[in-house]
């Protein structure tokens, strides 16, 4: 039995009569990777996906014990951050998880506050309140832990104009390749372990004072071989959108598993990122040797069946195995890529939204056997 609860935030009203909001957000402040070479990475990122130099700090900045990297594309901002030096927590990040995020900073107006209403509402602390400053003025930032070793920081920014925080400098470098449309972070997921999705759909509600926008048991996550369940938390505005992903009992082991097993922890599982056209999107980044799941050519023969009428031609949707979806208010398309690290944890989304404020439900049978195609290459399945 499905039980997709779809609310208009109107529906959600109701359920979740609007108390004050105390954590406004407005919106995500910059994802950390924690990485065995930021230098690397960040040419990865830049040449694969389209990002650009935007801040560097490190030895020439009086950054010791490691370094960072900060991309930008759109009002997406991506630091890359390695250890200088074996000691220290970044090496068992990475000796633990491999390559992975770190960091989901929100950026926020009072950074004080945000700790103080979620640390008295249970949140553990990853960082006190602290003022941090340059010559472009200070920020005030403050952190809680959430699943795993993932951490959320908030920054509060309004009495600041340096080019991203203090310490940081501007980096620009001549190798500029072409942006690939890339927006801003539409969701990030995280995936849990066994039985610890409602724990964690608690925690946003309770501490963060999130509302749950919608929920996918086992039988809507399921092929014949796997199965997961799924809770999608949002925040007042809207802006921030968390799904959280636990394993569910299967004939073989769900790709959530796998990941639990790679990254030995909880963490993030993939980082959605909009776009406003697709096919342009996925065309640049295939050519610039970016891989993603393929779903088989059958899945477009009942397309049209399924969404009805597209503003986009088939041809290319099927070309570069882009997905589409629809629910009451539009359709969405999306595509995702392989893991973008040896072990098979993190991966990104690109999605567009024609209205559809959902996930993809429609896309989860043949998305996940597609997954599985990968996992049994991999000898995890
Ligand atoms: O974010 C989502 O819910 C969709 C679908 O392991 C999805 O992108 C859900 C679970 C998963 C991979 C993708
Ligand atoms: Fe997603």
């Amino acid at each position: 039995m499905a039980t997709v609860k779809d609310k208009t935030s109107l529906e959600l009203d109701k359920v979740y009569p609007k108390a004050e909001d105390f954590l406004p957000i407005n919106g995500t402040d910059y994802v950390e990777l924690i990485v065995g070479n930021a230098k690397q990475a960040a040419h990865f990122y830049k040449s694969a996906f389209g990002f650009q130099d935007m801040a560097y700090a490190g030895l020439e900045t009086g950054m010791k014990d490691s370094n960072s990297y900060v991309l930008q594309q759109g009002k997406i901002r991506l630091v890359l951050t390695s250890p200088m030096s074996p000691d220290g927590w970044m090496n068992e990040h990475i000796n633990k998880h491999g390559d992975g995020v770190k960091t989901v900073a929100l950026w926020v107006d009072d950074a004080t506050k945000a700790w103080e209403e979620t640390t008295k509402r249970g949140a553990k602390s990853y960082m006190e309140p602290e003022k941090v400053e340059d010559k472009h003025g200070h920020i005030m930032r403050s952190g809680i832990y959430t699943y795993g070793e993932t951490v959320h920081v908030f920054i509060e920014r309004k009495n600041y104009n340096g080019i991203f925080l203090p310490g940081f400098v501007e980096h620009k470098t001549d190798y500029k390749p072409d942006p690939v449309g890339l927006k801003y972070i539409d969701h990030m997921v995280g995936n849990v372990g066994w039985n610890e999705m409602d724990k964690w759909v608690d925690f946003y509600k309770n501490v963060m004072g999130f509302a749950q926008l919608l929920s996918f048991d086992d039988k809507d996550i399921s092929t014949k071989y796997t199965a997961l369940m799924s809770k999608v938390m949002t925040n007042g505005n809207g802006r921030i959108k968390f799904p959280i992903n636990e394993p569910a009992e299967g004939v073989k082991k769900s790709q959530v598993e796998e990941y639990l097993d790679f990254y030995h922890d909880s963490g993030v599982q993939h980082i959605a990122v909009a776009t406003d056209d697709i096919i342009d999107t996925v065309s640049k980044l295939k050519d610039r040797g970016v891989e993603f799941l393929q779903v088989p050519s059958t899945y477009y023969d009942d397309l049209e069946e399924r969404v009805g009428k597209i503003d986009e031609d088939l041809e290319p949707l099927k070309k570069l195995g882009i997905l589409v979806d629809r629910d009451d208010e539009g359709y969405l398309l999306q595509l995702f890529t392989k893991p973008l690290q040896n072990r098979p944890t993190m991966f990104i989304e690109i999605i567009q939204r024609k209205g559809a404020q959902s996930f993809g439900k429609g896309n989860f049978k043949a998305l996940f056997e597609a997954i599985e195609r990968e996992q049994e290459l991999r000898g995890t399945l």
